[in-house]
């Protein structure tokens, strides 16, 4: 009696963690998916689970999400994408209301923050137990942010800024997603121009004349035109509190 009771709890919590990373998706999908789109968050999450269930979960490519990205793909919004890089907070924290990130789409605001997995012979959800970032290359979560970036960055179009890091050596880092994987899919034509924002803490560390911003500047494809600015955190958010969600900017 007591083997089958915990077989049966074990089974019940089980199917409860796989259906409430579900509900949870689907929810957030409708609620940020407007009425007259076609967009139907049961097909979504469909074409979320078909990338990872029943795979090894250091087996999954970034190609895996292809079909999710065609489905859902990120809306752009010329002239107000905001990428960061070593800055997750303070961008969020300045793009509200206004500037466009990642984390802002349908599929990054879903899953920002979440861990899932699959199991090889299982048709299972797993939001623990899962490979961490470094793990392996090819989790599912990983491969996840860096096809999704992809995308973000392919569809960027006007005027697009970068948050940098400027409390650090290298704030252009060449191991970062937006260095090794967003710059690369920048499209001239589409894009017209990057500005770096240059963000430092207390400490300065780098300026705009720093090596790394100068690589940056080289991997821009021609016609994309690169701008640099220098700018303390506290100036950036204490301008970003004076004017409330409207798009002014602040550097
Ligand atoms: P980041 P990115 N272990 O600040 O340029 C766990 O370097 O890469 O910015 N989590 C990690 C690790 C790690 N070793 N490395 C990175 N992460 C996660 C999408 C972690 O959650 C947007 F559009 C960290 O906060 C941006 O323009 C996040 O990855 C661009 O890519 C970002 O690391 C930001 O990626």
């Amino acid at each position: 009696v007591v083997v089958v009771v915990v077989v049966v709890v074990t089974a019940v919590v089980l199917s409860n963690r796989t259906d409430t990373f579900k509900a949870t998706f689907i929810q957030e999908c409708e609620r940020r998916t407007p009425e007259n789109t076609s967009t139907d968050c049961v097909e979504v999450w469909s074409a979320f689970e078909q990338a990872y269930v029943g795979r090894d979960p250091c087996q999954v490519p970034p190609e895996a999400y292809d079909h999710l990205l065609s489905v859902a793909p990120p809306q752009p919004a010329c002239n107000r994408m905001l990428f960061w890089s070593g800055t997750k907070e303070v961008a969020h924290q300045v793009s509200e209301g206004c500037y466009q990130t990642m984390e802002d789409s349908m599929l990054g605001s879903v899953l920002d923050g979440m861990t899932w997995c699959g199991k090889e012979g299982s048709n299972e959800t797993f939001t623990s137990g899962c490979p961490g970032w470094t793990e392996c290359v090819n989790n599912p979560v990983r491969s996840f942010w860096s096809r999704a970036s992809a995308e973000f960055a392919a569809v960027a179009c006007g005027d697009a800024v970068v948050l940098l890091n400027g409390s650090r050596d290298t704030p252009f880092s060449p191991t970062s997603t937006f260095a090794k994987i967003e710059v690369q899919k920048f499209k001239p034509g589409k894009m017209k121009s990057l500005t770096v924002v240059l963000v430092t803490k207390d400490k300065v560390v780098a300026n705009c004349e720093n090596a790394s911003l100068n690589k940056l500047k080289k991997q821009l494809k021609p016609g994309i035109k690169y701008i640099c600015k220098e700018v303390t955190e506290s100036k950036l958010i204490k301008c970003k509190k004076d004017h409330g969600k409207s798009c002014v900017v602040c550097w």
